[in-house]
């Protein structure tokens, strides 16, 4: 048996698509549909004061394609204040016009490949900040769940972990070659969803998703191993944002 990857999880994470029942929303009369907007503005308002005492995050983005029309990103140090917050989003009027196409439910994640044995993570600050991230505010977003593959030769978990080392090194220094350009957050996900990772990407340039993905695509652990789902693209919303997401 190969040796499992010690890995270090911070805020739980869930990612929350709704898609927009439009007609439904249309046939609804201007001040109740008003009324709602204002009823989902402070309930978000409520969400993103999580961040003022670092008790969590909170974005929401406008979503492109037919896949979704927006999606809400909870980070919460619990996985019941996750459960609490899907709650109140459905208990919202505004709830009844939206679908959920799909959603993710995971935990930040630092794997261990690239932390020299012997250090104390928790003992520094800017791990911390990296287990427990506030969202950045990038104007874009990209999402995307994912895989290691367990076939024939191909089979990630059963290398060595000096041979995932190895490659997990060379995928971090493309990575680092993008910083200052792109955040990403690695979500772990085994044991709650259908995926192994959710790749959350933060940008103010769409560009740098393709080009970052692309180079990836080329490094060994994503040539060899990965396998992705469905693939998310969007543009950060303000409160004005969605109010006028939602106005004729
Ligand atoms: O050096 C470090 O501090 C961290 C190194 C690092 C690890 C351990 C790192 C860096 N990642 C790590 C782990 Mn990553 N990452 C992805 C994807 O589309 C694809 O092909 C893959 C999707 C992207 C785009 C990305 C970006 N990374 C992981 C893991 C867990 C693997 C495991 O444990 O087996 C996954 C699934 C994953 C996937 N990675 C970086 C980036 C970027 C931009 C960096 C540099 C970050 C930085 O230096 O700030």
């Amino acid at each position: 048996m190969s040796q499992a990857v010690s890995t270090y999880e911070g805020w739980y994470v869930y990612h929350d698509f709704r898609k927009i029942d439009w007609n439904k929303w249309k046939s609804i009369n201007p001040s109740e549909r008003e009324q709602m907007i204002q009823e989902l503005l402070e309930t978000i308002q409520k969400w993103s004061s999580v961040e003022n005492n670092r008790k969590g995050s909170f974005g929401q983005y406008a979503i492109l394609g037919h896949k979704a029309d927006l999606l809400f990103v909870h980070l919460r140090p619990t996985i019941d204040e996750l459960n609490e917050v899907k709650l109140q989003f459905d208990k919202l009027d505004f709830a009844d016009v939206t679908s959920t196409p799909y959603s993710f439910t995971s935990v930040v994640e630092l794997s261990s490949y690239t932390i020299p044995p012997g250090t104390d993570p928790f003992s520094d600050p800017a791990f911390r900040e990296r287990l427990e991230p506030i969202l950045p505010k990038t104007q874009y977003v990209c999402f995307y769940p994912m895989n290691k593959r367990r076939l024939g030769d191909d089979n990630w978990y059963m290398l060595s972990v000096e041979e995932r080392r190895k490659m997990m090194k060379s995928h971090g220094m493309i990575g680092r070659s993008y910083a200052g350009r792109v955040r990403q957050i690695i979500t772990g996900a085994i044991g709650f969803d259908d995926w192994e990772w959710g790749v959350s990407l933060f940008s103010d340039d769409p560009l740098t998703f393709k080009k970052l993905v692309t180079e990836m695509r080329f490094d060994e652990v994503s040539a060899r191993f990965g396998e992705f789902g469905p693939f998310y693209v969007g543009c950060r919303l303000t409160s004005d944002g969605l109010t006028s997401l939602l106005s004729d």
